[in-house]
């Protein structure tokens, strides 16, 4: 009986799965990925963040209640400068309204949601700050109630971007204490409660030594031919 009702649950809970693959994301999921999630229309339905293939442009599309699927918005497209490092929705302005933050290797910007007239996105101009060298993780440093920012900025130093957004638009870039450890060229990051006292920990990596992205590259490099040559031998043995 038990095991009958295991696999009802698991039918139900896997058919689910496979309809959500399902949907018709039209012609944008043909040619781009889903980036950042969020309620961007307060209509109480996710909606998605789309980049285009090329990572040229970033577009929101809304979850339609009526045709049962994701329809992109008028004319919310934000160009996408630089390699896309990740795309966060949060609200930054503390206005109620989600926006938008994209750190790439061409710098952060912050698209402010200023309205949504008729199912399309009306963005305030882009801000523009210190430039991340690696993914961003959202949290809030301070404890304001505004969204700050967490990653690698020069030379891979842990950073948080200070969210000022209320009083003067902008975001102080300051330097993280984690024991003077670089962080991971393009790591990233996320908060998992690894105690279980309710309260997220930071979950990132950093290097043990001080040393350059070219160093990395070369021992990466390195591990690869080792890698290669282990698997060669073994191949070897096997077909012998
Ligand atoms: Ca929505
Ligand atoms: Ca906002
Ligand atoms: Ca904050």
């Amino acid at each position: 009986m038990r095991g009958i009702i295991i696999f009802i649950v698991q039918f139900i809970f896997c058919s689910a799965l496979v309809n959500i693959e399902l949907f018709d994301l039209g012609r944008a999921m043909q040619t781009g990925s889903v980036v950042a999630f969020g309620d961007f229309n307060s209509d109480r339905f996710v909606d998605l963040v789309i980049a285009s293939e090329n990572n040229s442009a970033i577009m929101v599309y809304f979850w339609n209640t009526d045709r049962n699927t994701f329809v992109p918005s008028q004319s919310s497209e934000l160009p996408l400068s630089g390699h896309l490092f990740n795309v966060i929705a949060a609200d930054f302005d503390y206005d109620g309204r989600l926006d938008v933050a994209v750190a790439s290797s061409d710098g952060l910007f912050i698209h402010l949601q200023q309205d949504t007239v008729d199912q399309d996105l009306i963005w305030q101009s882009r801000l523009d700050f210190a430039k991340p060298s690696g993914p961003l993780l959202a949290f809030d440093a301070d404890g304001d109630m505004l969204v700050d920012l967490f990653g690698s900025c020069e030379e891979y130093t842990a950073c948080v971007w200070h969210n000022n957004m209320i009083s003067n638009h902008s975001m102080n870039i300051g330097e993280w204490g984690i024991d003077g450890f670089p962080l991971v060229p393009f790591g990233s990051h996320a908060f998992v409660d690894l105690n279980g006292d309710c309260r997220a920990e930071l979950v990132t990596v950093v290097c043990l030594v001080n040393i350059t992205y070219a160093t990395y590259l070369f021992i990466y490099f390195i591990i690869a031919i080792i890698i290669i040559f282990i698997i060669n031998t073994f191949c070897c043995y096997c077909t012998m």
